[in-house]
């Protein structure tokens, strides 16, 4: 079973240099209402080392995911999630274009969830990625990972390539405001999760903001679905 649920929600990207400051977002974003899950990213882990993952983990009982866009060899790939779910993640995040022999090798550590990024937000995304994106879902199906990362700033790419799933596997979606796309973007195509960073963490309120996006989502998503 995966430790995030498939129902809507915000994934916080704790994309903080600050280690105090990220610490206490972590609080805050607990104790907001909504459903929310935290991911730890490569600048935050330069920071902190693997135990800022214990750090966030002891202060928050939201899901945490590790994302270390992991692409390297399967024995590589395998050792750095194992340092992240023995720290405390919950899910990694890996590239699943450096082949199914590299997933495999992750999900049979059988620790926490995997999500593979099947197409990328930024513009350069279309250049190689978008490219194989159909066959990287298809793979997350066969393989069975537990979530995949699809693009919020293409909402019609989110619609196509969220249909080639199944309903087991989680959909995380970036892009949110500071790349260009409406919060309700993703979710209404089909996603779970919508990844917010700098909306949030560079408002003046982030409690506060994350509920208002929480309820904005929410709101579209009830609107638009009858849901
Ligand atoms: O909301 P922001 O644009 O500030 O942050 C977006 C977050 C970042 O942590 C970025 O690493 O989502 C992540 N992300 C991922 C895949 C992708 O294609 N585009 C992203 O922006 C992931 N995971």
């Amino acid at each position: 079973m995966s430790k995030l649920s498939k129902k809507p929600g915000i994934i916080v990207a704790l994309d903080i240099k600050n280690i105090d400051f990220a610490l206490n977002l972590a609080k805050e974003i607990d104790k907001a209402k909504g459903n929310y899950a935290l991911k730890i990213g490569r600048p935050l882990e330069m920071q902190g080392g693997k135990s800022i993952i214990s750090k966030i983990k002891e202060v928050s009982n939201i899901p945490l995911i590790y994302d270390g866009k992991i692409a390297d060899i399967p024995f590589i790939s395998s050792e750095i999630a194992e340092i992240a779910y023995e720290a405390g993640a919950d899910a990694v995040i890996m590239h699943s274009f450096v082949g199914s022999d590299v997933i495999k090798e992750i999900i049979n550590l059988n620790m926490g969830d995997v999500i593979t990024v099947v197409e990328m937000t930024h513009p350069g995304a279309v250049e190689y990625y978008q490219h194989y994106s159909e066959k990287m879902a298809e793979a997350a199906l066969k393989l069975g990972v537990n979530g995949i990362v699809l693009p919020a700033t293409r909402p019609e790419r989110v619609k196509k390539l969220s249909k080639l799933i199944s309903d087991s596997i989680y959909i995380i979606s970036p892009g949110i405001k500071a790349q260009g796309a409406k919060p309700g973007d993703a979710i209404i195509n089909g996603a779970d999760y919508e990844v917010v960073g700098r909306a949030i963490y560079e408002s003046e309120e982030p409690r506060k903001t994350a509920e208002a996006l929480y309820q904005e989502i929410i709101e579209r998503k009830r609107l638009t679905l009858n849901f």
